[in-house]
């Protein structure tokens, strides 16, 4: 009897591992089915790297602490990867988000990643835009190539390195030059020609195929959107995207609620048509309230989003350590606790144990 039990937990535990494991084609089901049962991955960026007034804990979440499980989808970023370093902007291992990857995996829960990447030839960071030419550069003069190149290599090397302890590579989600209809990044709207948004999305792709990296599906995040016309402007192409999604925030507290439904609202609409049609999967990239002012946001705001939009996971952004009123899931003791933990008993919500 005792065995018997043994194997069925055993079955159970290998289903589990791979439903979500390994391959980008198992990744993409995971989602598909999550958008096919009306369910939706939810996720945190940094979650397990630091939070509130807390830092390098291993296995400590702010989200476990208030919802009572890890997020289903962790999110992490790769800025400073590009230069070979071993830690992130924020300061967070590179190593300690490989393993966190693996981690993840064997939960059944899955990883996104962005890039706040440096220039390769000025070094100047994602923010700095005055230079219109900065995407240009990298594809049309030789020293931008070899330099742009030599950063994806630190990439591509870091995704093929992400393989569970058979040596199975397990598969995330990659989502660069995000918000690119805004121009606060320099591979934004009034920062680089429509051309060249696309070809560094063809240039990238290329870099990565010839560089064996098979674990990796593509996400497309534009910024708030008023038209279908504006989110699809820079589209680079069916064969570069899988997922279509959208970073949109909540500002200004409780008089930016109208704003954010009506912006979140048109955007996911726009999303979620855009990816039926073309048989890709909509996802909330980036959304949150920063210090959850309104301390029923998550169950009040981003659930009716949710079940208006067939969104296949949400992310919200992270709990800084060192800014205390940067943070977007609620901490222990937090007024908006009892709604957050509520959210993630919602049988919508994908979190992991
Ligand atoms: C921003 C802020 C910054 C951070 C950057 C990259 O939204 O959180 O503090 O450095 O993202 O993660």
């Amino acid at each position: 009897m005792k065995n018997a039990k043994l194997l069925l937990l055993a079955g159970a535990l290998a289903a589990t591992a791979t439903a979500f494991g390994g391959t980008r084609e198992d990744l993409r089901a995971a989602l598909i089915d999550a958008v096919n049962s009306g369910k939706t991955y939810f996720g945190h960026h940094d979650d397990t790297a630091y939070g509130h007034n807390w830092t390098g804990e291993d296995g400590r979440s702010d989200t476990k602490e208030t919802a009572g499980s890890y997020p289903g989808i962790m999110s992490w970023d790769l800025g400073d990867l590009e230069w070979g370093k071993d830690r992130d902007l924020d300061g967070v291992p590179f190593d300690l988000i490989r393993r966190e990857v693996i981690v993840q995996n064997k939960r059944g829960g899955l990883s996104t990643f962005s890039w706040h990447c440096d220039h390769p030839l000025t070094g100047l960071d994602s923010w700095k835009t005055a230079d219109k030419t900065q995407v240009a550069v990298l594809l049309h003069t030789e020293e931008g190539r070899a330099a742009f190149a030599r950063q994806l290599d630190y990439l591509c090397d870091f995704f093929n390195s992400l393989k569970d302890e058979n040596g199975e590579k397990v598969a995330v989600i990659f989502r660069p030059w995000h918000e690119h209809t805004g121009s606060w990044f320099w591979w934004g709207r009034d920062n680089c020609s429509t051309e060249d948004f696309k070809a560094l999305w063809s240039t990238m792709r290329a870099h990565f195929d010839a560089r064996g990296v098979d674990n990796v599906l593509w996400a497309y995040s534009p910024d708030r959107c008023e038209n279908a016309e504006m989110y699809m402007e820079r589209y680079p192409g069916d064969e570069y995207v899988d997922i279509l999604g959208a970073d949109v925030y909540h500002f200004h507290n409780e008089e930016g609620s109208e704003e954010y439904r009506r912006c979140a609202g048109t955007t996911l609409g726009i999303a979620c048509a855009e990816a039926a049609k073309r048989g890709k999967i909509a996802a909330f990239t980036e959304t949150g309230l920063e210090s959850l002012t309104i301390p029923d946001w998550y169950n009040s705001h981003l659930l009716p989003l949710l079940e208006a939009n067939p969104v296949a996971y949400v992310v919200v952004w992270r709990n800084a350590y060192r800014s205390p009123r940067h943070y977007y899931v609620p901490y222990p003791g937090h007024p908006a606790e009892a709604s957050f933990r509520k959210f993630a008993d919602n049988p919508r919500t994908i979190f992991v144990k």
